[in-house]
């Protein structure tokens, strides 16, 4: 009886890419964070996530990095004309009590000349460096290619 529950139990524990809870360095908090798997050949990949500040000083994300790239870079894809493109959008101000969505239109994180692609079911880290906060490393767990956001 006792082996079966265990049995059972060890089943709905599973092999589990559980959404990451928030992250914080000092006021600065992330969540949601998310990317968006890459199709074969692609160098590049988008990177999203929710940051707020918790503090009641304004504070800005100056650089950023991750374990499968040195080279992240902020962007903003903004859409003219019905058409999007996307342009170098940094550094991001966060106000004191604010907060900035990194989400498919809007900024974005793009990391730079990947070795290797990004698989669904991975989870990468990233690293954003703020100017007042300092480091703050957090899981983003990959969706599909065609993914909008996390599942809510
Ligand atoms: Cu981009």
């Amino acid at each position: 009886m006792k082996k079966t529950i265990a049995v059972i139990l060890a089943m709905l524990a599973g092999p589990t890419v559980a959404a990451p809870k928030e992250v914080c360095a000092k006021d600065i908090c992330v969540s949601n964070g998310w990317a968006r798997a890459t199709p074969p050949g692609a160098d590049n990949a988008a990177v999203y996530f929710s940051v707020v500040n918790k503090g009641r000083t304004a504070d800005s994300l100056i650089s950023a990095s991750s374990n499968i790239t040195a080279n992240a870079m902020v962007h903003r894809t903004v859409v003219t004309g019905g058409i999007a493109h996307m342009e170098m959008g940094g550094p991001v101000e966060v106000n004191a009590g604010g907060h900035v969505s990194f989400a498919p239109i809007g900024y974005h994180l793009m990391l730079e000349g990947l070795k290797q692609p990004v698989t669904e079911g991975k989870v990468i880290s990233v690293t954003l460096d703020f100017a007042g906060a300092g480091k703050l490393t957090f899981p983003v767990p990959v969706l599909g290619v065609t993914a909008a956001g996390p599942p809510r």
